[in-house]
């Protein structure tokens, strides 16, 4: 892809990854051209300012034009199954993505992680215990920040750990990763697949070139399809003498690593038994590059999670609170309360409301009656939710969080939960469920 500076490259997508592509190029004096299938683009004047040797299209992707080009870098938004891309690719052109320039590039070790959820938990994860013991780690990828645009910070940085989609492994032939999962598979992207099995080839090519992977043991389509040719850890929920796993005690449930116990899940943040998977398959990838658990363990007691999705904020006399913003919908607030109500000695007091966009809230009842002390129903759709419920559990209606806040911090026990997860969208009283979630979190810092 990058082996000579007069090749003719065509960045493909005006993206945050298309951008990225295109001032790694110019930095590294690579000829390219721009293009981008939507008509118009507010940000074009800056982009033809910031890239002025670049001949820059707008419009639908045109195979004669894209064969011109010996190499194009597609954004993990385009499909490379669109006719204009298969014709070029036909006439010769070479098909690749960011994350093929940055393996090509890239000297320090990387390590990979893709899997249809838990992603980003893992991939924050893993730089929080890295960084923990002395190794320096940059994260991103599918995560926020282009892979290439980590490299700017290549001088501070040790290891990079990234977090891969489906979509951008599309594109990497090579990867070389140092260690590289697939944490788990279930569908997802059907609108770009063909089926399951196109999906998992996607995912499969994250073992290209690798030199040891992470297997999830409870999930077989996990395992490289080439197994054999790898030094391989793996993780699971049950018990493992060699590898990483857990056991059941008198005094709760320990995560281990080859039969020794390294912490109870009760003592970390993340709670619900997908994060212990989560934490497992962390501990599992540092390991690979020497990280012993007991190295890391209070930076993983720490790790408060990714904001705005379960994320614990504090713990006021014996309650802890909780922000799930990001549970917009009745499955993620179904999911939030399964998890947490499952690790927890008392109840939760759910906080739920806002725009219900015409959801059907009664699949709530059956967790509010087996988890929930009381839901504080707020915001325009507060009365479809306690219609909803119908009485599986004590509800109440209020204006806002910050009344429903109140009410739950003067009557919520020890070792109860105090929960926002609205089911909802924001929109009635937020600008974003980023905002509600800020917003919330900074309620809760400010209570006595
Ligand atoms: N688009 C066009 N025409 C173009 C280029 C883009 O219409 O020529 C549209 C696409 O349909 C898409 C949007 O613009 O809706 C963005 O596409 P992009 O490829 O330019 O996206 P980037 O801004 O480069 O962001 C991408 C990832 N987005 C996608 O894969 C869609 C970001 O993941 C990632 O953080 C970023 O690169 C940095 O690596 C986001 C995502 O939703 C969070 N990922 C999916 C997921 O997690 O489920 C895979
Ligand atoms: P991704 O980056 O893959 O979208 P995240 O770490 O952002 O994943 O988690 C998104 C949601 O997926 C979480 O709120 C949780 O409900 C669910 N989730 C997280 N980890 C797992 C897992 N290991 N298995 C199943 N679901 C999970």
């Amino acid at each position: 892809v990058l082996a000579n500076a007069n090749t003719k490259r065509l960045i493909v997508g005006l993206g945050l990854t298309g951008l990225s592509c295109a001032r790694f190029c110019q930095k590294n004096g690579l000829a390219f051209d721009l293009c981008d299938t939507r008509e118009s683009l507010p940000s074009l004047e800056d982009i033809r300012r910031e890239f002025p040797n670049a001949n820059i299209m707008l419009g639908a992707l045109q195979g004669k034009v894209l064969a011109q080009y010996q190499v194009l870098l597609v954004s993990p938004g385009i499909t490379i199954q669109q006719e204009a891309i298969q014709f070029a690719q036909q006439q010769g052109s070479l098909i690749a993505g960011d994350i093929q320039v940055f393996a090509e590039t890239c000297q320090k070790p990387v390590i990979a992680i893709t899997g249809s959820n838990g992603k980003s938990t893992v991939t924050t994860l893993v730089a929080a215990l890295l960084n923990a013991a002395g190794i320096r780690a940059s994260a991103g990828g599918n995560l926020g920040i282009p892979a290439l645009d980590l490299l700017a910070n290549d001088e501070a940085t040790d290891v990079y750990v990234l977090e891969l989609s489906s979509f951008q492994l599309e594109t990497t032939t090579d990867l070389q990763a140092r260690v590289a999962t697939i944490l788990n598979i279930s569908p997802d992207h059907m609108d770009r697949y063909a089926g399951m099995a196109d999906y998992e080839r996607a995912k499969q090519r994250i073992f290209q070139g690798a030199q040891s992977v992470v297997i999830n043991r409870d999930d077989d389509h996990t395992r490289p399809l080439l197994e054999g040719r790898f030094s391989a850890v793996s993780f699971g929920l049950e018990e493992s003498n060699s590898d990483f796993g857990v056991v059941q005690r008198s005094d709760g449930t320990w995560l281990t690593s080859q039969g020794e116990m390294i912490v109870r899940a009760d003592e970390l943040h993340i709670r619900g038994e997908h994060n212990v998977a989560n934490a497992l398959a962390a501990l599992a990838l540092v390991s690979v590059l020497g990280v012993k658990p007991a190295a890391v363990i209070t930076a993983l007691k720490q790790f408060s999670g990714l904001a705005h999705r379960c994320q614990w904020v504090r713990n006021i006399n014996g309650v802890d609170y909780f922000n799930d913003s990001k549970g917009t919908n009745v499955g993620s607030t179904l999911a939030a309360l399964k998890g947490l109500g499952r690790t927890i000695n008392g109840r939760i007091w759910l906080l739920a409301g806002g725009e219900g966009k015409g959801q059907d809230f009664s699949e709530l009842a059956e967790f509010c009656q087996t988890y929930v002390a009381e839901v504080l129903a707020y915001g325009i759709d507060a009365t479809r939710i306690v219609d909803g419920v119908d009485g599986a559990c004590k509800t109440s209606q209020w204006q806002t969080i910050d009344e429903a806040l109140n009410h739950a911090r003067q009557h919520a026990q020890k070792n109860d939960v105090v929960l926002l997860s609205p089911a909802c969208a924001s929109f009635d009283q937020f600008k974003n469920y980023v905002a509600r979630g800020e917003y919330f979190v900074a309620q809760v810092e400010a209570l006595q």
